[in-house]
C-alpha cells in the first residue's frame, strides 16, 4: 500500500470531499495545507500534478497523482471496494456518479456567488443583487435534492454512496450561510443522517471560511 498524500486547505469544499471519503473508507492518509494562503500550488512541483494550480491533489508515494475532486473520490472508492460508497448494481453506479456531477456542473455554480459574498468579501463590496440571485438559484437546487429524497433515504437509494459525499459538503456549506432557505424536511432529514456518520466527523466540523 502505498502512502497517500492529500494535498489542499482544509476550508475548500473540493478537498472536505476527498477527506471525508478518506475517512469513510478508514484509510491513513497526510493532508498539507495548499491552496489559498497557503500558497503551494503556483510551484512547478505542484504545478506537474495540477496544472490548473488549484486543490485537491492526491499523490501516492509511488509518483501517482490526480487531480479533480470527483475523479479522486470515483478513485478511492474503486480502488477499496465492498463498502456501499461504490453500488455494485451498475445503474445505482450511473446514479450515485449522476449526483456528483451535477454537484460539481449544475448546483455549484448555483451557490457560489452568494458564498463569495457573504463569506470572502468586505461587507462593503458586497452586491445585494448577486446575492439575492445566487440564494434563489441555490435553493431552487436544495428543491431538486429534497424532491430526490422523497421516497429514499439517501441520494442513490437505500445506502449511503459516494453521491452523497459531494452534495452532503454543498448542502453543509448552504445550510451554515446566513440566508433565509425554504424549510425542506427531506433534504433535512438525510443531512442530519449523513451528518452523524463517523466519516463526516471531520467535514463538519469545519467553519465556514
Ligand atoms: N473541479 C475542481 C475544482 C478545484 C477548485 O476550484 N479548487 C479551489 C478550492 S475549492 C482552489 O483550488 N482554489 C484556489 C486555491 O485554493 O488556491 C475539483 O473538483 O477538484
Amino acid at each position: 500500500m502505498t502512502h497517500l498524500k492529500l494535498w489542499g486547505r482544509l476550508s475548500s469544499i473540493n478537498v472536505q470531499k476527498v477527506v471525508w471519503a478518506l475517512d469513510e473508507l478508514h484509510l491513513r492518509y497526510e493532508r498539507v495545507d495548499a491552496g489559498g494562503a497557503f500558497g503551494i500550488v503556483n510551484t512547478p512541483e505542484y504545478r506537474r500534478m495540477n496544472p490548473n494550480g488549484l486543490v485537491p491533489v492526491l499523490e501516492e508515494s509511488d509518483g501517482f497523482s490526480l487531480f479533480e475532486s470527483n475523479a479522486i473520490i470515483r478513485y478511492l472508492v474503486a480502488r477499496h471496494p465492498g463498502s456501499t460508497l461504490l453500488p455494485a448494481d451498475l445503474r445505482m453506479r450511473a446514479d450515485a456518479e449522476r449526483w456528483m456531477d451535477w454537484q460539481a456542473t449544475t448546483a455549484t455554480p448555483a451557490l457560489r456567488d452568494v458564498f463569495w459574498q457573504l463569506v470572502r468579501t468586505k461587507p462593503e463590496a458586497r452586491d445585494a443583487s448577486v446575492i439575492a440571485q445566487s440564494t434563489g438559484a441555490s435553493a431552487a437546487m436544495a428543491h431538486i435534492i429534497d424532491a430526490r429524497l422523497a421516497d429514499r433515504p439517501y441520494l442513490a437509494g437505500d445506502s449511503f454512496s459516494m453521491g452523497d459525499i459531494p452534495l452532503g459538503c454543498h448542502v453543509k456549506r448552504w445550510l451554515a450561510l446566513p440566508i433565509e432557505r425554504p424549510s425542506l424536511p427531506n433534504l433535512e432529514a438525510w443531512f442530519a443522517r449523513i451528518s452523524e456518520r463517523p466519516g463526516a466527523r471531520v467535514v463538519m466540523a469545519v467553519p465556514l471560511s
